[in-house]
C-alpha cells in the first residue's frame, strides 16, 4: 500500500543522480535526501538548498563528517552552477550552509567529489573534488602533492583512515608525504563496473572493513576482495548501521557509503544501532555487540 506520492509540480528543487536515505534529525525515522532538498518521511518538504544556490550535481554525501558537531553533515559538488558554486558543506538537519567554495560564474562541471578521514592531524572528515583537499569542519586547505581521485571511499586496511577505490585500484593518501600510494589492484583479477568502480562494494563479510565485488572475464563467477590486514579496531559490521545499509541499497551513480557515527581517527566506540532481527529482543542484540 502506498502511503504517499511526491510531485515536483512547479517547485524549483535540485536533484542529482542518486538519493540517500538518512535520519537527518535523529528521531529514528529516515528522511529522503536529494542533492538539493530533503523530504520528511511523510512526503512533506523538509528543506531546500535552492536558496543557497545549489543546483544539479553528480555527487553528494550525508554522514557523520564532523565528530565535534551535533547531527549529520553534508557535502556536495555542482555542475555548471550559474552562481559559481563548486562545492558546499552543510548541516544535514536543516540545510544551513557551513561553507561554500565558489569561482567566477559560470562554473564548470566539478564531476567528482568524495569524503573520508584522510588526515588525522585535522579532526573530522576531509572533503575533496578538484579544488584541493579540505578539512570539512574547519574548511582548511591541506597541502598535497597529489590528491586521491575523488571516487569511492573504501575502508580496507587496519587503520581508521579512509582508502579510496579508484579505477580498479585501492589507494591511500599518505598525509605524511602528501601523495597517493597503491595498496592493491583488483582490476588485475576481474571486471568492475562502469567508470572504474566495483560491481558492488560494502562490508559484507566479517568486520568493518569493506569488500569489493567484481566478476571474472567470463561473467560466471564473482570475485570478492576482502582485507587480509589485521586491525586493532573492533566495530560492529557496517551493514548493521542504518545509514550505511541504506547507502548500499540505493542505485544511481555508485557513491560512498557512510555511517551515522564518526568512523575515523580518534573515534569513540559507536553506539549499538537501534535495530534487531525479527523475534530477537534489543537486549539480546546488545549482548551480542557489547557482551
Ligand atoms: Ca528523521
Ligand atoms: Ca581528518
Ligand atoms: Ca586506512
Ligand atoms: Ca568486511
Amino acid at each position: 500500500m502506498r502511503d504517499w506520492k511526491w510531485l515536483r509540480g512547479t517547485q524549483n528543487l535540485a536533484d542529482g543522480h542518486q538519493i540517500r536515505l538518512a535520519d537527518v534529525d535523529g528521531d529514528g525515522k529516515d528522511e529522503i535526501v536529494h542533492i538539493g532538498f530533503v523530504l520528511n518521511g511523510d512526503g512533506t518538504l523538509r528543506y531546500s538548498l535552492t536558496g543557497s544556490h545549489i543546483v544539479h550535481g553528480d555527487r553528494f554525501y550525508v554522514g557523520k563528517l564532523d565528530p565535534g558537531r551535533p547531527g549529520l553533515q553534508g557535502y556536495g559538488i555542482q555542475q555548471n552552477n550559474p552562481y559559481g558554486v563548486l562545492e558546499y558543506y552543510y548541516d544535514a538537519a536543516d540545510g544551513s550552509m557551513i561553507w561554500q567554495h565558489t569561482t567566477a560564474p559560470p562554473a564548470g562541471d566539478v564531476g567528482r567529489g568524495n569524503v573520508g578521514d584522510l588526515d588525522p592531524r585535522y579532526p573530522g572528515y576531509e572533503v575533496w573534488s578538484f579544488s584541493g583537499i579540505y578539512n570539512g569542519p574547519t574548511n582548511t586547505l591541506i597541502p598535497s602533492q597529489k590528491d586521491p581521485w575523488p571516487v569511492i571511499n573504501f575502508w580496507g586496511d587496519g587503520d581508521l583512515l579512509s582508502e579510496s577505490y579508484n579505477d580498479g585500484k585501492i589507494e591511500e593518501w599518505n598525509y605524511q608525504t602528501g601523495t597517493v600510494e597503491r595498496l592493491e589492484t583488483p582490476r588485475n583479477y576481474g571486471v568492475g563496473s562502469w567508470r572504474g568502480v566495483p560491481k558492488f562494494y560494502g562490508d559484507l563479510i566479517g568486520d568493518w572493513r569493506e569488500e569489493a565485488i567484481l566478476a571474472n572475464e567470463e561473467y560466471n563467477k564473482l570475485i570478492i576482495f576482502t582485507t587480509n590486514m589485521p586491525t586493532e579496531h573492533r566495530i560492529y559490521t557496517l551493514a548493521q548501521n542504518p545509514l550505511y545499509r541504506n547507502s548500499m541499497t540505493v542505485k544511481g551513480y555508485l557513491q560512498s557509503h557512510l555511517t551515522d557515527y564518526y568512523l575515523g581517527d580518534g573515534m569513540s566506540a559507536p553506539p549499538v544501532p537501534h535495530i534487531y532481527y525479527t523475534g530477537m529482543s534489543a537486549n539480546k542484540l546488545d549482548s551480542i555487540y557489547n557482551g
